[in-house]
């Protein structure tokens, strides 16, 4: 059975954005930051955490949705923390037929702002494609320059949760990780389920499976290729008062899985693409 599909354009809390539809299901996407701030499943369920005082100014980054982090994940550097992608207006890259299609490409490139703060030619591409009951981003970083370039970054996202209480992240066990909440020491994972009952913000290295969020009665799939680590974040309650653009419980309703580069950085050779992606499935 064919399934419709369709883009179309609107405004979103006053920026200019493309609502994707697959049968039932929709998403949001940004042209600021080519962030998605939204994934509707086919029951109505929304997917995607966004945070009730996200600013869409575009001053700072939107606090939820699915961030992109490029050329640095957070602190790993001299850049602005998770790079300065976040804040830039992104453009639709239109292919014959794009608006009857079920994905949507956007990119960005080097300018003299970037090149003031990274002194690099390159072209990033967002490519987000919406399915019955699935989401996948993929992230595509071109070395347009005449030396290697090399970068950490993250797909940051950020999903919306019921009930952190009986919240259970599985597939870990066993991996390595950096326990960024706790001063940056190298563990071994050794529960075969995550709970959150305090701060969160490890950097797992070396992930193969996709991990599965238990979520009450509901599960999710995530998904990765081309990153190789997986970054789970909860503020929980102290930091979370401290992020002005937060709900003093906003903790309680989301946890972020990110699909990352960042313990080792990805190198680019000139005229070479990196690939990398994530996808999100009802499970
Ligand atoms: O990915 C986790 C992390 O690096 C945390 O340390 C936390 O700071 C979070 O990202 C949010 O960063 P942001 O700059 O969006 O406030």
């Amino acid at each position: 059975m064919q399934v419709p599909t369709h883009i179309e354009t609107f405004l979103f809390q006053g920026l200019e954005c493309f609502r994707l539809r697959t049968g039932a299901a929709s998403a949001i996407v940004s042209r600021l930051g080519a962030q998605v701030l939204s994934w509707i499943d086919a029951d109505g369920r929304q997917r995607l955490f966004l945070s009730e005082r996200a600013k869409f100014d575009g001053a700072v980054a939107i606090r939820g949705g699915i961030p992109v982090c490029f050329p640095q994940f957070s602190g790993l550097g001299d850049l602005p923390k998770h790079g300065f992608v976040r804040t830039r207006l992104w453009d639709r890259v239109l292919a014959p037929g794009a608006d009857a299609s079920a994905s949507l490409t956007l990119r960005c490139a080097d300018n003299a702002a970037t090149r003031a703060l990274w002194p690099h030619a390159f072209e990033v591409r967002i490519e987000v494609t919406l399915g019955l009951a699935a989401l996948a981003v993929g992230l595509f970083v071109r070395n347009t320059d005449a030396a290697p370039i090399s970068f950490t970054g993250a797909l940051h996202t950020y999903l919306a949760v019921d009930d952190i209480d009986a919240l259970s992240l599985y597939g870990l066990q066993g991996l390595t990780y950096r326990d960024a909440a706790k001063g940056n020491p190298i563990r071994t994972e050794g529960d075969a389920q995550l709970r959150f009952a305090q701060e969160v913000d490890r950097v797992y290295h070396a992930v193969q499976g996709p991990l599965t969020l238990g979520d009450g009665a509901h599960t999710l799939s995530i998904a990765a290729s081309g990153f190789p680590d997986v970054v789970v974040w909860n503020p929980w309650q102290i930091l979370c008062r401290g992020l002005p653009d937060m709900l003093p419980t906003g903790y309680r309703q989301m946890v972020c899985v990110e699909a990352a580069v960042a313990q080792v950085p990805a190198i680019v050779a000139p005229g070479q693409e990196w690939t990398g992606s994530q996808t999100l499935r009802l499970a």
